[in-house]
């Protein structure tokens, strides 16, 4: 861990110091940056984050990382993502700020991100306990054709889904705060957060009949794949999450889309390692380069939504 009074964008960050870092930001830009807070974890862990930008008249674009707890590199980008919005020279970027308000929560799994820190590097769950064995997948819990597919009944497992729909105290805060801001705050775009495959996807990841707006989704996908090339490169792959990884019920992006009616739904799966067997553990050098990637995505997707 380096200097928690500042965070940069070439080292991974502990929970505490990511959090006071929000705290400081708001304090740095009154008015322009609010803390919020969901609530608190299954172990008591607070899920904050922020609302970038106050312009009542704005719709809102909500983004979340962290879910799940090894894919260090999510929080890493939402926080990225914040301090551009706030501070970018980039007028594309200004405008973005201007022109929505943000809702961005970087550790939606606080529980599981501290013991990536202090125990399991390689962990993925909650922290739950049941019996001998701890740890529901959030991104499996959400109530929308729960465990149907590509999830698990046996809490052993690396996608168990719980053991109910929204059984999990962190699946419920988001679905509260959601269910509350939608309305009132335009929410018109919801973004998660992953590692690694390099992919945009959107709904649905329970099956692989399209959504009402699959044209549009695989336009803006195509777009954004199109911008990272331009500036990395690298090769994102678009589509609908259940014919582009795999099948898969209960993520946090199908609920959005389907049940909170939030009609632009992606899933980014960002950089893996360029050479190395654990693929969620990405060099602290490919922190910024894959950060902005990932908002250079957002940008394009909500530019081209924006023009329709
Ligand atoms: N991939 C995601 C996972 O949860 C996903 C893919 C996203 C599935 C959204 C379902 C919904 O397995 C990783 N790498 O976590
Ligand atoms: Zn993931």
């Amino acid at each position: 861990d380096v200097d928690a009074s500042k965070l940069d964008w070439q080292h991974f960050f502990h929970l505490k110091t990511i959090y006071s870092w929000l705290d400081r930001m708001a304090a740095k830009y009154p008015g322009q940056l609010n803390v919020l807070n969901m609530g608190t974890s299954t172990q008591g862990n607070d899920i904050k984050g922020v609302k970038v930008g106050n312009n009542p008249a704005n719709k809102a674009i909500f983004i979340e990382s962290g879910i799940h707890a090894r894919e260090w590199i999510a929080p890493a980008a939402a926080t990225y993502i914040i301090n551009e919005l706030l501070s970018s020279t980039d007028e594309r970027i200004q405008n973005l700020a201007k022109n929505y308000n943000w809702f961005v929560f970087p550790c939606v799994n606080p529980d599981g991100y501290k013991y990536t820190f202090e125990h399991d590097r390689m962990w993925r769950k909650n922290r739950q306990l049941f019996g001998t064995c701890r740890g529901v997948d959030l991104n499996r819990n959400y109530p929308d054709h729960w465990n149907s597919t590509g999830s698990s009944s046996d809490p052993t497992r690396y996608d168990f889904a719980g053991p109910s729909a929204a059984s999990e105290v962190e699946t419920q805060r988001l679905i509260e705060f959601i269910r509350n801001n939608v309305e009132k705050e335009q929410i018109k775009t919801y973004i998660s957060l992953h590692s690694y495959s390099q992919m945009l996807m959107f709904p649905y990841g329970y099956t692989k009949e399209h959504v009402s707006n699959y044209d549009d989704l695989q336009e803006f996908g195509k777009k954004a794949s199109a911008a990272i090339k331009a500036e990395s490169g690298r090769d994102y792959v678009s589509g609908n999450l259940y014919e582009t990884i795999y099948p898969s019920s209960g993520g946090s992006m199908d609920w959005a889309h389907a049940e909170a009616g939030i009609p632009i739904a992606y899933t980014f799966e960002l950089r893996g390692p360029p050479d190395s067997q654990d693929l969620f553990i990405l060099p602290a050098v490919e922190i910024q380069p894959t950060a902005s990637e990932a908002l250079t995505a957002i940008r394009t997707i909500v530019e081209a939504a924006a023009e329709k």
